[in-house]
């Protein structure tokens, strides 16, 4: 039997505000989060949904400098974008605050300060990257460098966006400064950690033990980051943006923002209300966290055991991460503008905000990747919103209006197709109620469609247009039994689309319905006067989603044409020709070559140098497959320092181009040389 909760307290991963909301944050996060709130409090719960602007952390620094602003700067205009266009597509959070507020870093502070005092944290002294141009330390974004899983040569200090692996900045190879692009050097520097290890045992059982039920890829992600072992994870950074580390000794120290930022959820409550212990140290309390899959680990994994450190709070219930979505069929990215901008959205769809709170719905990834086409989002505008929920509700009111002048017939004999289809209907509430409240949106979804799905389907089987002169009796029946079928539509569309069950109730003339009352058919009653009929949706024509598309194809040459520009690398510094010498290029000849298990870019390849036979690591995978390569003579730098990559020695470096369109291509003598002549 699940357990009864007093109250829910909902929240929502904060958008970072260094940059607009996009579809994949609605899709993965913000839709399901006020589907599952808007539901709750129909059903009369006490819930509260809390969000804010996630406003530390490297990206916010660095898009400052970029621009040569402060930072602060940057979080005051994203965190009102965002929040203005939240509220603009109905979100309905009870506060949307923000990390800069005072009440944040007072409650940031006061609980690192409580681990700290209790000795919860480990304090390490260790060498970080220091860039001695910039004269900042490098902490994750800061520095860059090639991941060694996949050879990404832009992957990040903290994490590779390409193959998404999590990384430290000593992973990287050949790292340097995002900052000034400088090589780093090390520098001792002292940080403290939360020992992740000893909560291990904790999380086990909280998760493996006790939360089976949770979404396979939530499950999945927790049960492979604990089986892989945790380690301690530092939650300080040297940065000067973010809620100083509250400890004598620590100036230039700040919080790291994945320790400071879940902790804004607390100080949101806090600023919504003065019970804010309720809802956040009451086992009465369901909290549920709704997220993105990359936040899986610091959702499920560090800040539960930051909350087990600080005892006195509850964990969450249950964590719906969703997966990620793609827009045709590539990977929305917010730093190449790839993305259908929610601010953008607004303004070229107005009124249209419910046919994206649908789409993203019907399409939203819930269980694996999924992508989002504008044809799709125009094929289910017409053929779902306009042909179906839109048809059925115009008919059962213009219908009304013509035979009745707005006035709601009575009911009159039922037929057995009358009886069949009330029976239907009185099915949907409770399928509509279990998959909401098991997170499953997308059913849930069309469940509540299913009232419009069948109400179409009755007015085209019964046919009242045609039956009005021969059986008048019968068209109000049907009628009286459509209108409440529409209003039972308004009650169960209402969490997934606020507006159009808004519109619908006023031309029903009705304030709004219980939703316990959904599925019932006495909600209209004979004598009533209904509002005005108007359309709720309208069809889109092609030459709205040409225009789309269009953007996109500009923004697709755009960077195109940045990435040749970027990729035109300015002539580096002069070097002597003495110091030209010591680079040793030799001829040699591929004899093997196999792809490195698990990755994506990396060929071992065993090459005959003149000098030796060796094995040489290469992130060619994508360019070549092993069978166009073997036999093949290239140039080879042998005297680069040998370096070894997922468990192979690599020693010497493939001397590759790229051409125009990205591709990598072999430099060789124009006729066969013998192995080990030296290239100069
Ligand atoms: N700011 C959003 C992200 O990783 C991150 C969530 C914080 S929730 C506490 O996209
Ligand atoms: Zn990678």
């Amino acid at each position: 039997m699940a357990k009864e909760y007093k109250r829910y307290l909902v929240t929502s991963a904060l958008p970072y505000a260094n940059g607009p909301v996009h579809i994949g944050h609605l899709a993965g996060v913000y839709i399901p989060s006020d589907i599952y709130t808007r539901y709750l409090r129909l059903k009369g719960r006490d819930v509260i949904s809390v969000c804010g602007s996630d406003e530390h952390g490297v990206p916010i620094t660095i898009k400052a400098r970029k621009e040569g602003v402060a930072p602060q700067q940057i979080v005051d205009r994203y965190h009102e974008l965002i929040k203005r266009s939240f509220e603009r597509l109905g979100m309905s959070f009870d506060i949307y605050s923000r990390t800069s507020s005072p009440t944040h870093a007072k409650t940031a502070s006061d609980f690192f300060r409580k681990l700290y005092d209790e000795g919860k944290f480990i304090e390490k002294s260790s060498e970080q990257y220091y860039d001695e141009q910039a004269q900042t330390f490098l902490a994750d974004r800061y520095i860059v460098g090639t991941c060694p899983k996949c050879g990404n040569e832009r992957a990040y200090g903290d994490q590779c966006e390409k193959c998404g692996s999590t990384l430290s900045p000593d992973e990287l190879i050949d790292p340097h400064s995002a900052v000034s692009g400088s090589k780093p050097v090390k520098r001792e520097t002292k940080h403290w950690y939360l020992p992740l290890d000893r909560y291990e045992e904790f999380l086990r059982k909280w998760i493996l033990d006790g939360h089976k039920e949770w979404k396979s890829n939530v499950y999945g992600q927790c049960k492979s980051w604990l089986d892989g072992g945790l380690q301690p994870r530092a939650v300080s950074r040297d940065l000067d943006w973010g809620i100083p580390v509250p400890v004598e000794g620590a100036e230039g120290k700040v919080l790291y923002v994945w320790f400071d930022a879940p902790i804004g959820y607390i100080s949101a409550t806090k600023d919504l209300t003065p019970e804010w212990e309720k809802y956040w140290k009451s086992e009465d309390t369901k909290l549920v966290h709704f997220i993105g899959k990359d936040n899986i680990v610091f959702h499920c994994i560090v800040f539960p055991s930051m909350l087990e450190a600080h005892e006195g709070y509850i964990l969450p219930e249950n964590v719906p991460a969703n997966e990620f979505l793609n827009l045709e069929g590539d990977k929305i990215s917010t730093s190449r503008n790839w993305a259908v901008w929610l601010h953008e959205y607004l303004d070229e769809f107005p009124g249209k905000e419910d046919v994206l709170r649908y789409v993203l719905c019907a399409n939203a990834p819930e269980t694996k990747d999924n992508d989002f086409t504008w044809k799709d989002f125009q094929a289910r505008n017409n053929n779902e919103l306009v042909a179906v929920l839109g048809n059925f509700v115009n008919r059962a009111l213009v219908l009304t209006k013509k035979y009745y002048d707005g006035v709601v017939p009575a009911c009159g004999e039922l037929t057995d197709y009358d009886r069949q289809t009330v029976a239907e209907l009185s099915q949907i509430k409770g399928a509509l109620e279990h998959c909401i409240e098991s997170y499953r949106f997308r059913e849930a979804l069309k469940e509540a469609m299913n009232f419009a799905r069948i109400g179409n389907k009755y007015l085209a089987d019964t046919e009242p247009w045609k039956l009005i002169k021969t059986d008048p009796a019968r068209v109000a029946t049907i009628l009286h039994i459509a209108l409440q079928i529409t209003a039972d539509t308004a009650i169960a569309i209402e969490p997934f689309m606020p507006f159009s069950a808004a519109k619908i109730l006023g031309m029903l003339g009705a304030e709004r319905f219980d939703w316990e009352r959904l599925g019932a058919m006495d909600l209209v009653p004979a004598g009533h006067r209904i509002g005005e009929p108007s359309l709720l949706f309208e069809k889109i024509e092609d030459d709205a989603i040409r225009r789309q598309l269009d953007k996109l194809a500009a923004t697709k040459a755009e960077n195109a044409a940045a990435e040749k520009s970027k990729d035109i690398e300015s002539q580096k510094d002069n070097v002597t020709f003495d110091e030209f010498q010591k680079m040793d290029i030799r001829v040699g000849t591929v004899l093997a070559a196999e792809k490195v298990a698990k990755t994506k870019k990396l060929l071992k390849l065993t090459v005959d140098t003149g000098i030796d036979t060796r094995e040489i690591v290469s992130g060619i995978a994508e360019h070549f497959t092993p069978e166009q390569l073997i036999g093949r003579q290239v140039l080879v730098l042998v005297n680069l320092e040998p370096r070894e990559l997922r468990g192979i020695v690599s020693r010497g470096m493939i001397l590759m181009a790229e051409d125009a369109s990205g591709k990598l291509r072999l430099l060789q003598p124009d006729e066969a040389v013998n192995n080990g002549s030296l290239v100069g």
